[in-house]
């Protein structure tokens, strides 16, 4: 290969990466993330985004040059030249992609294991979904109820959560995590909210004719704040 095609290669890669890393950072496709988790969570999201950018402007580079360099002439409708092996680059495609993929593996499984520690001195909520609205008890608050999750802030929290009814499952966008509610097994989430604010609760499992309405609100306090709310008695 010449080596001005070699520098009209990379020319090209460079100019598609730069576009799909625009696309992938000006918009703002995230919500600002309001947890420790989501933190992580957010690495994963974009060590994968610069990985398929990555491959994406080798990719396109490629594609872009061929169409540019090699284009048949109209009337052309005779085969290209047979391609036999060439084992480097069936080593280097081999071996490129699988270093990605287990690197990928490596840090989803930190970051999940990360993500499903408990932290210390957990506040314990119950959550119960059912059709179409999630409930919210506090057992160490003498089972205070409350529609609105309330918690306080940087305190790692552990959501015990029930179905009453069908398949539903819980997500605030600003936490990132998410967890389907199955009846009859009570799955658990760890959260520790970083920042004060309100945000809103959604089920992402389709569960019936109000699904779209099935939404709450959780509100992160201030520590102070929460112990004040929690220690009001009745529901609210
Ligand atoms: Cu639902």
């Amino acid at each position: 290969m010449r080596r001005g095609s070699i520098v009209q290669l990379i020319v090209i890669g460079v100019l598609a990466g730069a576009i799909a890393s625009a696309f992938a950072l000006i918009p703002g496709w995230l919500p600002q993330p309001a947890s420790r988790e989501a933190g992580r969570i957010d690495f994963v999201f974009w060590f994968v985004t610069g990985i398929c950018i990555f491959v994406f402007s080798i990719v396109a580079a490629v594609s872009v040059f061929a169409v540019w360099k090699f284009r048949a002439k109209p009337d052309d409708d005779s085969d290209g030249p047979p391609i036999h092996g060439h084992t480097g680059l069936e080593i280097l495609w081999t071996a490129v992609p699988t270093l990605l993929v287990t690197s990928i593996a490596i840090v989803s499984a930190i970051v999940l294991a990360k993500d499903d520690a408990e932290g210390a001195n957990p506040l314990r909520v119950d959550v119960t979904a059912q059709q179409f609205f999630w409930s919210y008890r506090y057992p160490e608050y003498g089972n205070k109820a409350s529609d609105i999750l309330r918690l306080p802030v940087n305190r790692s929290v552990v959501l015990r959560m029930t179905s009453k009814d069908v398949i539903h499952s819980f997500w605030v966008p600003e936490f990132r995590q998410k967890q389907d509610v199955v009846p009859g097994i009570h799955p658990t989430l760890h959260i520790t909210p970083n920042r004060v604010g309100t945000y809103p609760v959604v089920c992402t499992e389709l569960c019936g004719v109000g699904h779209a309405l099935m939404r709450s609100r959780v509100i992160v306090m201030k520590a102070g704040a929460f112990a004040k709310w929690a220690a009001k008695k009745g529901p609210s």
